[in-house]
């Protein structure tokens, strides 16, 4: 599969766009207007290859690290900002902040700070394209360290067991955390190297490939959507990545692998790259300036939009 220049370069302008914006929010973050926030960085070619294959109407269930995904997904970046920084005129008016942050209007649904917890809902978001006879897929993002929660393995049989349309995102950044711990782990939590191991168990295809290599993770993650559409029901991929620090300084950066491979393929040249990146830089001003801007929620607010039991 050859992909077109205009697809490289679209792939490329999201990874910046990920990347710019999260380091926007290190930003607010350093001049005390937003709180914690885990950041993405570094799984960017994920997020961008896999949403290139979606519609608005297919849905990603994301994790605590969401911003990647949503961003990929199309989701408001102005909206999102302020969302963070837990302004009324955030996509969830403030409420959700950065670990519970969604953007309805594109599918980008649900991403949770309970670690595993976006899985069950991801397939819940399946089985009504299914039973609504769509040929609409979810995508369920989650980490190496969610794969070993219950939810997740029962929503991984039931989702074979039914043929749900909907693949899983495993984002391994196991191997960068163990370097970043600095020491050998004497309990680890995985006896296996590859999560996609256990796909034969449940009765789905698996596959695990390194996660920042964008057009590899386009190609694999292409075929797991397409089969997924079909009615062929779900795949378990696994991507391994690093997990980085803003700059793009490392041999495992998405973005920087990228750039050297565009510009040697003549599709990037230095100018475009700047004019790429200042355009993404002015989007994400814009968003910073709007969040900053932004009124805080009122305070009896607080009692709208939340779910009473039989009220
Ligand atoms: C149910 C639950 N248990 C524990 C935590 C605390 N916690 C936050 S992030 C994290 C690690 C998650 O690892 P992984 O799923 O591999 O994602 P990563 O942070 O490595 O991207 C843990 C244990 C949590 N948020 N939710």
């Amino acid at each position: 599969m050859k992909l077109g220049d205009d697809k490289r370069l679209d792939l490329y302008r999201v990874m910046v766009r990920i990347r710019t914006f999260e380091n926007g929010v290190r930003q607010l973050i350093n001049d005390g207007k937003v709180g914690y926030v885990s950041f993405y960085t570094g799984g960017e070619a994920v997020a961008a290859a896999v949403s290139a294959h979606l519609v608005k109407e297919d849905q990603i269930g994301s994790t605590h690290r969401p911003l990647g995904h949503l961003i990929a997904k199309g989701a408001d970046l102005k909206r999102m900002m302020a969302e963070i920084a837990g302004k009324a005129t955030g996509t969830n008016k403030g409420k959700g902040g950065a670990y519970h942050i969604f953007d309805k209007e594109v599918g980008a649904l649900g991403a949770n700070g309970i670690v595993g917890g976006s899985v069950p809902m991801a397939a819940g978001y399946a089985l009504a394209n299914q039973l609504k006879d769509t040929d609409n897929v979810s995508i369920s993002y989650f980490g190496e360290g969610a794969s070993n929660q219950g939810g997740v393995q029962e929503t991984l049989n039931l989702a074979a067991c039914w043929k749900l349309p909907m693949v899983f995102v495993c984002e391994n950044s196991s191997p960068e955390e163990q370097t970043m711990l600095g020491h050998k782990i004497d309990y680890p939590q995985l006896s296996i190297t590859d999560i996609s191991q256990r796909a034969p168990a449940y009765g789905m295809p698996g596959e695990s490939h390194p996660g920042w290599d964008v057009e590899e993770v386009y190609k694999i993650a292409g075929e797991a959507i397409q089969r997924a559409r079909r009615g062929e029901g779900p795949t378990l991929l696994e991507f391994k990545i690093h997990r980085l620090n803003a700059d793009e300084d490392s041999p495992h950066c998405p973005i920087k692998c990228y750039r050297d491979k565009l510009m040697m393929d003549g599709v990037l040249s230095k100018e475009l790259d700047d004019k790429i990146r200042s355009e993404e830089a002015a989007k994400v001003k814009e968003a910073m300036d709007f969040a900053v801007g932004s009124p805080e929620p009122e305070l009896v607010d607080a009692y709208s939009d939340i779910f009473v039991e039989g009220a």
